[in-house]
This record gives C-alpha cells, sequence and structure tokens, in this order.
C-alpha cells in the first residue's frame, strides 16, 4: 500500500489531473465527504488528508509514504528527512512583501526604519529582510494577513499571492517579490528504499505528467 498525504483545497484539485495521467482515480470528493482516508481506483493507493502545514511531518515520520506540499511550507517548517524528486508545477503563486497603498515602504527602507511585519512565514521573512539589512519586528499570524496593516498592527506582510486580487481588495500593493513558490512532491526516506518499484514508477509518471503539461 502506497499512502499519498495532500491537503484540501488547491493542492488537492491540481493534484487530480496529475494522479489521473498516472492511472489513478480518487474514489471520494473531499468537498462532499467527511473522510480523512480515501480511496482510489488503485488498490494499493490511498489518500489521506491533512492540514497544508502538515503533510511534510506526516511523511517524515511515515504517516505517509509521499506527499504533495507547497516550498513555502517546506521552506517554513523545514525539510529534514524528506526526499524531494520533483517540481509539480501546480498551486504556483509568490511570497511577497505588501503594504497599504499609502504606506512608502522604498522611503521607509531608505531611511533605515524598523518596520512591523507580520506574517505566517516568520522564517522566510526573517532570512529576507536580514539579508536586505532591514530590521524588522515580526508579528506571527496564522490568517488574514491582509488584516494586519489595515488595523494598524503592522506597517507590512509577507504572504502567498496569486491573482493578486485579495491585496487590490485590501487596499494593499506588493512592493517586493520574495520567491516564486510552487508544489514539491515529497518522499519518505524508508519507504523509498523499502517500496522502491511502486514509489519509482508513481515519480515517472507524475514526471511525465508535468512535462506533459509544459
Ligand atoms: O491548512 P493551513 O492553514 O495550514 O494551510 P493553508 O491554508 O495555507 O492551505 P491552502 O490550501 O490555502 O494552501 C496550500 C498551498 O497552496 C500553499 O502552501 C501554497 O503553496 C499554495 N498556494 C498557491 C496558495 C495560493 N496559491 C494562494 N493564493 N496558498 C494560499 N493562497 C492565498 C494567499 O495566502 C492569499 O490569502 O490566497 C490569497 C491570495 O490569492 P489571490 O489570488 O487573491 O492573490
Ligand atoms: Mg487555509
Amino acid at each position: 500500500m502506497i499512502t499519498l498525504a495532500l491537503s484540501k483545497g488547491r493542492i488537492f484539485d491540481d493534484t487530480l489531473p496529475l494522479l489521473d495521467a498516472a492511472g489513478i482515480q480518487v474514489l471520494d470528493d473531499p468537498e462532499k465527504s467527511r473522510k480523512l482516508i480515501l480511496a482510489t481506483n488503485r488498490p494499493d493507493v490511498r489518500v489521506v488528508l491533512v492540514r497544508a502545514s502538515d503533510v511534510p511531518t506526516y511523511v517524515e515520520y511515515g504517516g505517509a509514504d509521499i506527499g504533495i506540499t507547497g516550498k513555502d511550507t517546506l521552506l517554513e517548517h523545514g525539510s529534514q528527512g524528506l526526499y524531494q524528486p520533483l517540481d509539480l508545477q501546480i498551486a504556483k503563486c509568490r511570497i511577497s512583501v505588501a503594504v497599504r497603498n499609502d504606506f512608502d515602504y522604498a522611503h521607509a527602507v531608505r531611511q533605515g526604519s524598523r518596520l512591523t511585519v507580520a506574517t505566517k512565514y516568520v522564517a522566510i521573512a526573517r532570512e529576507f529582510f536580514a539579508a536586505k539589512g532591514v530590521h524588522v519586528d515580526l508579528i506571527k499570524l496564522y490568517g488574514s494577513m491582509e488584516l494586519a496593516p489595515l488595523t494598524g498592527l503592522a506597517d507590512a506582510i509577507v504572504d502567498l499571492v496569486s491573482t493578486g486580487n485579495t491585496l487590490r481588495a485590501n487596499h494593499l500593493i506588493e512592493v517586493e517579490r520574495i520567491m516564486d513558490i510552487s508544489s514539491r512532491l515529497v518522499v519518505n526516506q524508508a519507504a523509498l528504499k523499502l517500496k522502491q518499484a511502486p514509489i519509482r514508477r508513481l515519480i515517472d509518471a507524475f514526471a511525465a505528467a508535468v512535462a506533459a503539461r509544459n
């Protein structure tokens, strides 16, 4: 049995076509069912649904053999002990710095002002601003980052952006792009040895599907 860890929402949705190309169909719809373990048309493959930020943990400790997770999550929560064979180029976005559209970020940086930055991505933000030589006070949030500059909690946020609609709707502007993000296949090291042939076949099928769509 091969267990694949996915998170509900965009990663699940973007993974379905890749699974399909590998001949795997998930038999339940996670938006309609409350099941956390989903069967597939293949008796030897199942999907487990976990929080996006828990995917690396499940795979590292063998709760799942393989998983699909954003590069943002891997950078922020670490990826020790995970084999990362493939960039799936799904759930693409970027991680950026954004401020209120009436805040002069460039001026604040030039002046050497200390900035208060709210984010879920404390490690990524700390490294980015340290490399720029900008002093920051980081405030850890778990969601709705966009609210922080609007309420005076922070001068800036570090968050994921895809269309930019969420920033625009909240009168925020993107002032720096920290890096591009996409989702990666991650594999448990022990599983790679013990279940080598079926896992290799799956990695190769995913790789072919990614290549075919690009
Ligand atoms: O469950 P948990 O809270 O731990 O995780 P999560 O809520 O971050 O999971 P989920 O499913 O929202 O995101 C999973 C992964 O999808 C992320 O780790 C990214 O790698 C990837 N991804 C791709 C995105 C986006 N695009 C994205 N746009 N994750 C989140 N967003 C959010 C963004 O934070 C912002 O609030 O969508 C909003 C902006 O979208 P636009 O289109 O308005 O710019
Ligand atoms: Mg979420």
